[in-house]
């Protein structure tokens, strides 16, 4: 069968956690930047929701990232990023659920957006959006901090799962912008994950193939079509 195909803008950290469970398990794959056709026929005909990653394998295509993840790691050799226990599996899945319900929305939809993707194209930020965000990524951090605060590895233990995939672009997006970085020095056992996550030869195989960050020309429209709002911050 062919290599997989995966569909999306190079910056979004849905799609980099796809290509980092590609990458980790050594598959060949190639790349599709689907962002000059971003919410136009060709796209939504991949993804009825108008989002991204998507793949596709042969005949076979998947869009949403917690169901590429699992096919890849079935479909494909290379080390399982799957525990075999049942309650880890459950574990597993419970930080990938946290990573859609919280440290994605608030790390990424909320303040990254807001400090780098809209100022990048002209638009100015959003403070109460920012502001609205920041306790909650706390919290997030917390939790982070107490299941690695007796030396485990990664989010599991001892070994890597999709869990820690899911959770690696959100955290380094949120690393550039300045709330990111005053806020982390504060949580040293995550601290230290992020560096062994961010030393992974796969994270450094990845990032080396990345073109250099670029304005997400497509962005422009969130500003008006889902841009979170809230009145002033107290
Ligand atoms: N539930 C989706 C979420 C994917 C998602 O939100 N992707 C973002 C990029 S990281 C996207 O497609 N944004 C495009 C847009 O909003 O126009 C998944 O798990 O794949």
């Amino acid at each position: 069968m062919s290599d997989p195909i995966v569909y999306g803008f190079p910056r979004s950290t849905y799609v980099n956690i796809v290509r980092l469970i590609l990458t980790h398990k050594d598959v060949a794959y190639s790349f599709h930047d689907l962002e000059p056709v971003m919410g136009k026929a060709e796209h939504l005909a991949l993804h009825p929701f108008n989002r991204v990653p998507v793949l596709r394998h042969g005949d076979f295509t998947v869009y949403e990232t917690s169901a590429i993840a699992s096919y890849v790691d079935e479909a494909f050799a290379g080390p399982s990023l799957t525990p075999k226990d049942v309650r880890l599996r459950a574990r597993m899945n419970q930080w990938i659920s946290a990573v859609n319900s919280y440290y994605y929305p608030y790390m990424i939809y909320h303040v990254s957006h807001e400090r780098l993707v809209f100022p990048e194209l002209g638009i100015a930020s959003d403070e109460n959006v920012v502001a609205h965000a920041l306790p909650k990524i706390e919290t997030g951090l917390a939790v982070i901090e107490r299941e690695l605060s007796h030396g485990e590895d990664y989010l599991l233990g001892a070994d890597l799962t999709l869990a820690d995939f899911f959770m690696l672009p959100s955290t380094f997006s949120f690393s550039l912008t300045e709330e990111g970085r005053a806020m982390y020095p504060r949580f040293p056992a995550f601290c230290r994950w992020r560096e062994r996550m961010e030393n992974l030869a796969t994270t450094r195989k990845l990032r080396a193939m990345l073109p250099p960050r670029a304005p997400i020309a497509h962005a422009r429209e969130w500003a008006t079509s889902h841009r979170p709002r809230y009145g002033t911050a107290a």
